[in-house]
């Protein structure tokens, strides 16, 4: 299959971009370095510094014998996205080439906006790029399962069965995000059912919770192909940043009581879902939504299951309830549907003591790149 990568340089498109060439796709990986600016901008910097794409790309043929293309350009730019859908006629897209940082989002009206125009053009030039050049391409778009927030009822699998008045109908699954990046991912969701029903575009947008993990089959074969670990409170999720936290001797930073659950997946399992999204294409016309998390879990519980775990490795990890930054339900219902991934074929990696442990003493391999003014929130949503 051809693959193009959008957002390739990224924690997710870089570790994606390697396994789909590693299994003989043909591969195009794409990226304007946005993350990496912003990173240097807010002194979030990753735990270990990565090359740039051309050089990972480099450095995974030189290893691994398999080739990506690389193209280095800003998507928000039309032409430019036309050009490469033209040249490079791909059957599948995997869209993950937007600002991906809830925290960032937030800091102020500059912020806001980058997000907003970034995010939301991105989505639409894809859109319009597969209609000009590649109409039966199938569109992966990777969005969140931040865009539904905490309902008080169970969260459905995209869509919702309504029934008013004696008249029944199915409409996409209520949202309500808590931040703005959150809401830009409503907005892409409503701009490709729009293009979907009137174009008949193929598309699978993935509701995906935070994500955690420092390593894939692929990106262990030199220690240069790490995906870009962050673990400050701009682009660190939450797992990640215990796992440093517990490393540095930091207590934990549980924002408020820690009641916030949330539905989480390894990052090895992210790349198995977006191949099988891949390998099962939606017909056109069709937006398929999938919530890709493997298990539930409230911040305290991932705390809770740190500290245990490092406790057996000879780390003493303390817990601190801080302050929370965000605005957002502390104790709340949480019961979202995730079968489709596993009906396709995804079989999960959860988060045992023992995976924990693995990713707490690959953690301290880097411990001396651990920068301790990084850890504490600086951006506040009130
Ligand atoms: N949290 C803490 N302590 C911390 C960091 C976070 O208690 O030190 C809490 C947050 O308040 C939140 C939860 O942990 O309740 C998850 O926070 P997060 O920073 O791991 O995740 P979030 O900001 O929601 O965003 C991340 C990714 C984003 C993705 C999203 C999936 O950065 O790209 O879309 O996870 S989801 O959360 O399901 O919307």
């Amino acid at each position: 299959m051809r693959i193009l990568i959008l957002g390739g340089d990224g924690y997710l498109g870089w570790p994606t971009a390697m396994h789909f060439a590693a299994r003989g796709h043909q591969v195009m990986a794409v990226d304007n370095y946005l993350r990496r600016q912003i990173a240097l901008e807010t002194r979030s910097e990753p735990l270990v510094n990565t090359p740039n794409l051309q050089d990972r790309t480099d450095i995974f043929r030189a290893v691994s014998g398999h080739e990506i293309d690389v193209r280095i350009g800003d998507l928000a730019e039309y032409a430019f996205v036309a050009e490469i859908f033209e040249e490079f006629q791909p059957e599948c897209v995997v869209h993950y080439a937007e600002q991906p940082s809830a925290p960032y989002s937030m800091i102020g009206r500059r912020q806001a906006a980058l997000t907003l125009s970034n995010n939301l053009t991105t989505t639409f030039n894809v859109i319009w790029a597969v209609i000009a050049h590649a109409p039966n391409c199938h569109i992966i778009k990777l969005g969140t399962m931040g865009e539904y927030g905490t309902p008080n009822i169970d969260i459905e699998e995209g869509f919702i069965d309504i029934e008013h008045k004696g008249r029944k109908d199915r409409f996409l699954f209520p949202r309500a995000a808590g931040s703005l990046y959150h809401t830009t991912k409503i907005l892409d969701t409503d701009i490709l059912y729009f293009y979907t029903r009137l174009y008949r575009l193929r598309v699978t947008d993935l509701m995906q919770g935070p994500v955690y993990g420092l390593s894939t089959s692929e990106s262990i074969m030199d220690p240069r192909l790490a995906p870009n670990f962050h673990y400050d409170d701009i682009f660190g999720t939450v797992v990640n940043r215990f796992l440093v936290q517990a490393v540095a001797g930091i207590p934990l930073t549980v924002y408020g009581r820690g009641g916030q659950t949330r539905g989480y997946l390894n990052l090895n399992d992210t790349l198995q879902c977006v191949e099988l999204a891949a390998r099962n294409p939606v017909d056109p016309g069709e937006l398929r939504v999938l919530n890709q998390l493997t298990e539930t879990f409230t911040v305290l519980e991932i705390a809770g299951k740190i500290r245990h775990a490092a406790k057996e490795i000879g780390l003493n990890v303390t817990i601190d309830n801080i302050p929370n930054p965000r605005r957002e339900a502390e104790e709340h219902y949480y019961n979202p549907v995730y079968t489709g991934l596993l009906e396709l074929g995804l079989k999960p990696t959860y988060m045992t003591n023992e995976v924990v442990a693995d990713l707490l003493n690959r953690t301290m391999e880097h411990a001396e790149n651990i920068c301790m003014d990084r850890v504490m929130p600086r951006v506040s949503w009130r």
